[in-house]
């Protein structure tokens, strides 16, 4: 299987500083690709697809913001990282406010994903791997995977969040379907995929399934609860599985199934997996059991649709453990 992976990604590598002076431990490190880029060996550089497919999944006003946040940051004296601290949620009315601090409130939804001064950069060049492994999969290659890094499942058309800045399984499913293709897309995550989710949630034409930990005691809280299955003509198109805490490959698996029993009823020709490791027993900001041998059952599991497969990399954050359960989920394929 071809495997992807751009080093102009490691670009990105925030330094979250609290308000109060403090270094808050970062969790999405380069740390993470180098791990399983150790553990994968050889891998291809990105070609690059240009804006045109991004802007197909997010919209203009917000790549704009998200390509100059950190410059206009510095500009306003302000040091470090750019981050939110406050956001126009409660009865606020839509306001074009020019302040960098008020724009980052707009253009987010946590304080848990800072702008680094080369963010931009990295989030690009993570997008531009998955359209290159998805190149892949269109020329007929029955599974591709995509390292991206940063991750991407929890940015919306207009918002980042949980890490995510670009969504790179959603920009890689949109231009799946710009060229003809079927497309639902499956995540494995541990964090239910909000950004994904909000971005197709009124489509009929991208299947969107989620497996992970219950929103009532997990981030990301607002999203991911069983009784969202999309609106309008995307009634019916998402589907949400909401795991407890401990759950092992055992009852996960049941639960895989019953996803992709929704998948094969949709009848797609290709397939996106949002692939975290954060599942593992051992990821020290998640709460699921799965063993590192339980990653290649799992990938079999989903390999038995028989559909061509790009593989995206979203989160996982045991660092020393990553690259073992990225090969382990790989060789299942
Ligand atoms: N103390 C992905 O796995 N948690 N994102 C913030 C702050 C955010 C995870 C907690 C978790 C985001 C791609
Ligand atoms: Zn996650």
């Amino acid at each position: 299987m071809r495997r992807f992976f751009d080093p102009r990604q490691l670009a990105h590598a925030p330094v979250q500083e609290l308000h109060n002076g403090a270094f808050m431990p970062y969790s999405e490190s380069p740390a993470r690709a180098r791990d399983i880029l150790d553990a994968l060996g050889a891998t291809e550089a990105a070609t690059d697809h240009g804006a045109a497919p991004i802007a197909a999944v997010h919209s203009a006003d917000y790549l704009a913001f998200l390509a100059s946040a950190h410059a206009r940051w510095r500009a306003a004296g302000r040091a470090g990282d750019a981050g939110g601290y406050a956001w126009p949620v409660v009865r606020r009315r839509p306001l074009a406010l020019e302040r960098i601090d008020a724009q980052i409130g707009r253009y987010s939804f946590d304080a848990s994903t800072p702008i680094a001064e080369h963010t931009w950069d990295g989030a690009w060049w993570s997008a531009q791997t998955a359209l290159t492994a998805l190149d892949a999969v269109l020329a007929g290659d029955a599974a591709a995977f995509a390292l991206c890094r940063p991750p991407g499942h929890h940015a919306g058309t207009d918002y980042l969040g949980g890490y995510c800045y670009l969504n790179n399984a959603a920009i890689a499913a949109q231009a799946a379907t710009a060229a003809g293709r079927r497309t639902a897309i499956l995540d494995v995550d541990y964090h239910h995929g909000n950004g994904t989710q909000d971005i197709f949630y009124a489509r009929g034409d991208v299947f969107f399934a989620s497996l992970h930990a219950d929103p009532r005691t997990d981030y990301p809280y607002f999203w991911g609860h069983e009784d969202e299955r999309g609106e309008g003509l995307g009634e019916g198109a998402t589907l949400n599985i909401a795991l407890p805490h401990g759950t092992r490959i055992a009852a996960y698996l049941a639960a895989l199934d019953t996803a992709l029993a929704a998948i094969a009823a949709f009848a797609p020709d290709l397939l996106v997996v949002s692939f975290g490791a954060d599942t593992f027993v051992g990821d020290p900001i998640s709460n699921l059991a799965l063993e590192t041998a339980d990653f290649a059952p799992l990938a079999r599991r989903i390999a038995s649709l028989g559909k061509p497969m790009l593989v995206v990399m979203e989160g996982g954050y045991a660092v020393d453990a990553l690259g073992g359960n990225v090969a382990a989920f790989l060789g299942g394929l």
